[in-house]
């Protein structure tokens, strides 16, 4: 850094160049960014060239700020938070950093004097999709929520060279293409190969004497380059800008040269190939790791990489260790970063020298697990085989953890072998592996689910005897998403009218939202309401024309369920209430006059190893096409499926629609977030009492949400009982029908061997009870087309759930964090 000095230029002492404010300066640099930065002049660029210029420009504006920022978190040293996750689900940065610089109208000025229309450079943003589902982007509003509310803090993951694949559909069945998103270049990342860490792997542990002490080390075989890339995370309007830290793989150079040295060139490619696929790709799965090797790798890989570079960076000159838990908290979101723990243990340990005793004692004050599940099959599990191969240290490490933890096991609640081996962080069965849960459990400060219902039964059922084993470190938050996004930025018509109804400031304080109540008995309001939400449902219109060749109906409900594809989501059930409507018409049973137009809009991408998952997306766009185009419908139902449902989408969808299906079976939904963003838009939701529908119903209140379906205990009931699917289709004539249509190969042209997988799993298996609800949820549709039809109440409600769904704002989910788990004060 340059000394302060007479002779040096005056700028060259400030800390970074202050950004202009005007139209006119904005055209300024806009020009200098695509003249000087693409190379090209205005009259010769792309649409490329413009959308970068324009990125370049936003982010010369965010630069002082960002600056500033990182070097203040370092000068304070308070306490902040590292969040480590392996998935961040951004969406698209340009309107979101605009807003956040509330630079949008100066931007849109700008431009359009240079002749450019700012939204088709919004268009041209290919979105970075490095997640899968809800916790990927639960991760995305969390960083939004931290920076605009001045947390000191910084998030740690890894760059994916390709995000959640591109979906296509060919023959109505899905197809997976590579997401390319880094091939025209992002304007968002900052690479620092500077900053690199070299991280280790395989390897074996070897015993030494350290002075009359034997102890443990480990000689690893091979390592690679973690290289990190800064992405800005600007707070809403508030001059704060925090820091998204992704890393990236890179062949090491001394194990290269190695190698090649020994003249084996196609090896020494080969070992590159094989280091830099670790951030290569993300892996589809949403809820069902499948344990590969790579994976590991991964977790592993940008967990110690964030670790190190914490410990290297962020800490003053001469920090003393034992003080880390006043200083950092390292949030581990789900399982995918549980590995931190024993590399921390390590670290502390074998390169910094702490004995096990206190390093043990500042981890567990280091470290807090969000659990984002129920289901059995998605808690992550290492083989030891596996682990030990990879990372034989951290075995070693784990097995203490473990033999300590089992001793107090037993002295509190006596040899009760039973107790002792499902307590165990090890499994032997079917092969001996890591339970991660339990290791992040254990070594926890302290354990949260992520809605009341799911904390509770975390406690009650998953993690019982922790919970009694460890009182009070078990904790609820319920998740929440970012107003900016969900609701400025996607629903800017909508944010015009609760401006105008309640003045500002709701979008950083989303219980302002409550004002809204009295205005739901307003008529000119409620007006003004349902214009906005016609504005949504043309708007969306326009794109799915555009982006699909689809047309959607006027006057039509729009009835929307997106989210994966998963079989405890039931898409199949949504699929039953369609044919069911579909089959009554074409028998006679229902007048088609009497059908309340509806369409029925999907999102969903399946795993592309889950072939169930697979059948249901070629289903639905079966019957899709079987119902757009059977005249006896007399197009008052339609089913849309548009492709590649990613964030972008959602930005469009959930403003337009009018029902929110939230239909999974009670207990095997950990929260839901689109369930959320559904309300906060004024869709009235259609739901079980499963994860954080309970509380938006409590919230909204029984007559603004079509509650049906078994509670989480009478599913329990049920299945303790003996479920037996067949019982309920043959009690259930409509429901009879309906399935027989799709077994008769009704919409496969005859076939019946296509959806028979489908038709024999519900018939015999129906591990999710879709049958056991179906009448049920088949009562709730026609509670719901009832009140469709008096359109002034269905506004009326629809207002309500608006106005009082404000404590979903992912900004009083970090304020609970802070409360309950970080105990972090606000940056001053
Ligand atoms: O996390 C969301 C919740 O709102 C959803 O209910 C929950 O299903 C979701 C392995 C997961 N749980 N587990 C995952 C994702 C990827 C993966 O490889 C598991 N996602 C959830 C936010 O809390």
């Amino acid at each position: 850094m340059p000394e302060s000095h007479s002779s040096l230029h005056p700028l060259a002492l400030a800390p970074v160049i202050a950004p202009p404010s005007t139209a006119d300066e904005f055209v300024e640099r806009f020009l200098h960014n695509l003249n000087f930065d693409r190379g090209v002049a205005l009259s010769a660029s792309s649409a490329n060239d413009r959308y970068l210029a324009l990125a370049h420009t936003v982010r010369d504006y965010l630069m002082a700020r960002w600056l500033e920022d990182v070097r203040h978190q370092k000068e304070v040293q308070a306490k902040g938070v590292c969040y480590l996750s392996a998935e961040y689900l951004l969406g698209r940065q340009l309107d979101n950093n605009l807003l956040a610089a509330d630079l949008t109208e100066v931007a849109t000025e700008a431009l359009a004097s240079c002749g450019i229309d700012l939204d088709e450079l919004r268009a041209h943003e290919v979105e970075p999709g490095l997640g899968n589902g809800g916790l990927g982007r639960l991760a995305a509003c969390f960083i939004d929520s931290l920076a605009t509310m001045a947390v000191p803090s910084i998030g740690y993951g890894i760059r994916y060279e390709y995000g959640i694949f591109r979906q296509t559909f060919v023959d109505g069945q899905q197809v997976e293409q590579p997401d390319a998103w880094l091939a025209l270049g992002s304007p968002w990342e900052f690479a620092r190969p500077e900053d690199a860490q070299t991280i280790a792997f395989g390897g074996h542990t070897e015993k030494y004497d350290d002075e009359g002490v034997t102890r443990s080390r480990w000689v690893p075989a091979w390592n690679v380059q973690a290289v990190p890339y800064n992405y800005m995370v600007p707070g809403f309007q508030n001059g704060r800008v925090n820091t998204l830290r992704l890393w990236s793989a890179v062949a090491t150079s001394a194990f290269d040269l190695r190698i090649f040295n020994s003249g084996d060139y196609e090896e020494a490619v080969r070992a590159q190939t094989y280091a830099e696929n670790i951030s290569k790709v993300l892996y589809p799965e949403d809820s069902t790791p499948q344990g590969k090797e790579l994976r590991l790798q991964q977790q592993y890989f940008f967990v110690a990489a964030s670790i190190h570079d914490f410990l290297d960076n962020m800490l003053a000159d001469g920090f003393d260790l034992a003080n880390l838990p006043e200083r950092v908290i390292f949030q581990l979101n789900d399982t995918h970063p549980v590995i931190a723990v024993p590399e921390f243990m390590r670290v502390l340990i074998d390169e910094r020298h702490l004995e096990w005793d206190a390093a043990w004692a500042i981890t567990r004050q280091c470290f807090a697990y969000t659990c984002h599940t129920l289901l059995p099959e998605a808690l992550e599990v290492w083989p030891v085989e596996l682990l030990g191969r990879l990372l034989p240290r951290h075995l070693e490490i784990i097995y203490r953890i473990n033999d300590e933890f089992l001793v107090a096991v037993r002295e509190r609640f006596g040899d009760d072998e039973m107790l002792v081996r499902n307590m165990s962080i090890i499994a032997e069965h079917p092969v001996r592996s890591v339970r991660m849960a339990y290791l992040a459990t254990v070594a926890g400060a302290k354990v949260n689910g992520v809605a009341e219902l799911h904390s509770q039964l975390l406690r009650d059922k998953v993690l019982h005897d922790f919970d009694a084993f460890f009182p009070g470190k078990f904790t609820n938050v319920t998740n929440g998403v970012t107003p900016r996004r969900f609701l400025r930025l996607a629903n800017p018509e909508l944010s015009s009218l609760i401006t105008a109804a309640i003045g500002d400031g709701w979008a950083t304080d989303l219980e302002r939202l409550r004002e809204l109540e009295p205005f739901a008995e307003d008529a000119e309001f409620r007006t003004a309401f349902a214009g906005v939400k016609a504005v949504n449902k043309r708007r969306l219109s326009e794109v799915l024309r555009e982006r699909d060749g689809v047309e959607i109906s006027d006057g039509h409900m729009l009835d929307v369920m997106v989210k994966r594809l998963h079989e405890y989501k039931r898409q199949l059930l949504k699929v039953l209430h369609i044919v069911t409507t579909y089959e009554g018409v074409i028998s006679g049973r229902i007048a088609v006059s009497d059908v309340v137009p509806r369409t029925a809009i999907f999102g969903a991408k399946a795993a592309p190893g889950y072939a169930m998952a697979k059948r249901i997306i070629h289903l639905i766009n079966a019957v899709g096409e079987v119902v757009n185009t059977d005249p006896r419908l007399e197009g008052r139902l339609k089913v849309v499926f548009p492709p590649n449902y990613n964030v972008t989408l959602a930005e469009r969808v959930i403003p337009a629609a009018d029902l929110s299906e939230q239909i999974s079976l009670a207990g095997k939904e950990a929260s839901g977030t689109g369930n959320m963003k559904f309300a906060l838009n004024g869709a009235l939701t259609i739901g079980t009492d499963d994860g954080a529908n309970v509380e938006i119903r409590e919230l909204v209140g029984d007559d603004h949400f079509y509650l049906f379906g078994m509670s989480e205990p009478e599913v329990s009931e049920l299945s303790a009982r003996g479920y037996r699917p067949q019982d309920f289709y043959q009690a259930d004539e409509g429901l009879r029908r309906a399935i027989d249509l799709i077994a008769s190969g009704a919409f496969s042209r005859g076939d019946r061997s296509v959806f028979e997988p489908v038709v024999s799993n519900l018939l015999y298996e129906d591990r999710f009870m879709v049958l056991a609800d179906y009448a049920s949820y088949v009562a709730a549709q026609e509670r719901v087309d009832a009140a469709y039809a008096d359109q002034e109440a269905w506004t009326r409600s629809a207002i309500l759930n608006v106005a009082r769904t404000g404590f979903f704002s992912s900004d009083r989910s970090i304020r609970d964090y802070i409360d309950r788990i970080w105990h972090t004060p606000p940056l001053v």
